[in-house]
């Protein structure tokens, strides 16, 4: 288990006592917020670049190569900005049906098969792709496909929209989950991700509000770097999500409005390390949050880059200080009930 993962959450998951561990992997857990393409572990992306590269041009295999040379050593970000940069290469090998298919079981796999699995629940999240191998909708049912083949309490769906996406594609995506749910397909919810930098918020609101009266969960990324304004902070509160991604940066008005409504906010303690957006767990939300007594939810982001698990994740908020926020085991055991009780299946 360790050996898998090599960022801040296996520094803190050694440092754990034999009973601390059997703790963790006993809890039952809910993983909420965790992007596909940014889970896929190392070696299955190695192998897909591998066959990738036998049957493509050079300069797409190149690109392909540095990309997953990067990751394979441990992404070091200067800034949260450097990370979107790596998922061209990722998404060369998950272009077609085949080769996404191949990419969302390992992805479960990881989070939910084995003696201990990662976790109770999951719910994978991904942005639909048009490729020239297939449609969004095809992407969607590929992905739906492999979650499906889990029982109901054990995974769902939730299809992301990127902030770079124009109208048209967002008006798509939330068609194809407004449609595939009443189809009876397992899409639990839509989420709002990407660049924190782009996008023109004001093209989301009719589809977050359409995507909630069809009875889908609604989280959203929000306030994850200083950039995002306080004007912007409003208007996706606006949208009465039921989760938030992040909220790092949020300030006392935004504040008041998410605990008044008991919002949960998707924690992810690595993903904010690694990007630069938290300095220390000493500076992070997080404590906020537990404070407050205010609903959060503990997740990974994407394992891959951010180099954890989510048992990696539990392992950080239980070790000793400086390498966890040393919680007690009833604390933790409260925080698991909390990410349980804020599925959206
Ligand atoms: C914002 C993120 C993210 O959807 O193609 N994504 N968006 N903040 C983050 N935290 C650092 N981590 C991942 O998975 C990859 C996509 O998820 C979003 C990005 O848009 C990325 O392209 P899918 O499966």
């Amino acid at each position: 288990m360790v050996g898998q993962i090599s960022g801040f959450a296996a520094l803190a998951l050694a440092s754990l006592s034999p009973s601390q561990l059997t703790f963790i992997h006993t809890l039952p857990k809910a993983e909420l917020h965790a992007h596909l393409n940014g889970s896929i572990p190392i070696s299955d992306l190695q192998q897909m670049a591998h066959e990738y590269t036998r049957t493509s041009d050079k300069a797409a295999s190149d690109l392909v190569q540095a990309g997953i040379a990067k990751l394979q050593n441990g992404v070091v970000l200067d800034e949260i900005y450097d990370f979107f940069n790596l998922f061209p290469a990722i998404y060369a090998l998950t272009s077609n049906p085949i080769s996404l298919r191949r990419a969302t079981k390992v992805v479960l796999e990881q989070f939910l098969d084995g003696m201990y699995p990662q976790c109770t629940y999951l719910e994978l999240r991904s942005t639909p792709r048009e490729t020239e191998e297939m449609s969004r909708l095809e992407y969607v049912r590929t992905v739906l496909d492999e979650v499906e083949r889990y029982p109901k309490a054990r995974a769902g769906l939730i299809v992301s929209l990127d902030r770079r996406m124009s109208v048209e594609v967002v008006r798509e995506c939330v068609e194809i989950a407004i449609q595939l749910k009443s189809e009876g397909r397992r899409v639990v919810g839509v989420d709002l991700c990407g660049d924190p930098q782009a996008g023109d918020m004001g093209i989301f609101a009719d589809y977050f509000f359409q995507a909630k009266q069809a009875g889908l969960g609604v989280t959203l990324h929000i306030a994850e770097t200083p950039v995002n304004s306080a004007e912007e902070t409003l208007e996706l509160l606006s949208y009465a999500p039921n989760r938030l991604g992040h909220a790092t940066f949020l300030n006392d008005e935004a504040k008041s409005i998410v605990r008044q409504n008991k919002t949960c906010i998707e924690i992810c303690l690595s993903s904010n390390l690694l990007c630069k957006t938290v300095t220390t767990l000493d500076d992070h939300h997080i404590r906020y949050y537990l404070q407050h007594d205010h609903p959060i939810a503990v997740c990974t982001d994407d394992t891959l880059p951010f180099r954890t698990s989510l048992v990696g994740e539990y392992a950080l908020l239980l070790a000793a200080r400086p390498l966890g926020m040393e919680l007690s085991e009833a604390e933790v055991q409260r925080i698991a009930e909390m990410g349980m009780a804020a599925r959206f299946g």
